[in-house]
């Protein structure tokens, strides 16, 4: 019985390891892409702007609280396709 639990409670460990990875590939690979559809265009652009000097966490693409002027270049910047 002991061995069940602590076995169950490791597979549960790794699963949750592996989502919060899976969720920081996406974010390092394609940061800007905004509503996640694999390329950052125009729609994440007026989201961007939709969230402009708020501190919408999803555009705030440098995690400093605030969307603004930095979120906008690092959104240009990873224009086109996602890798
Ligand atoms: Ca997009
Ligand atoms: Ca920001």
């Amino acid at each position: 019985m002991i061995t069940e639990s602590v076995a169950f409670r490791s597979n549960t460990a790794a699963g949750s390891a592996q989502t919060i990875v899976n969720e920081l590939d996406v974010k390092s690979i394609c940061l800007g892409d905004i509503d996640e559809d694999g390329e950052v265009r125009v729609d994440n652009l007026l989201i961007l702007i939709g969230d402009w000097d708020t501190t919408a966490s999803r555009s705030d693409l440098n995690g400093d609280g605030i969307v603004a002027i930095q979120d906008l270049l690092i959104l240009i910047g990873a224009w086109g396709m996602c890798p």
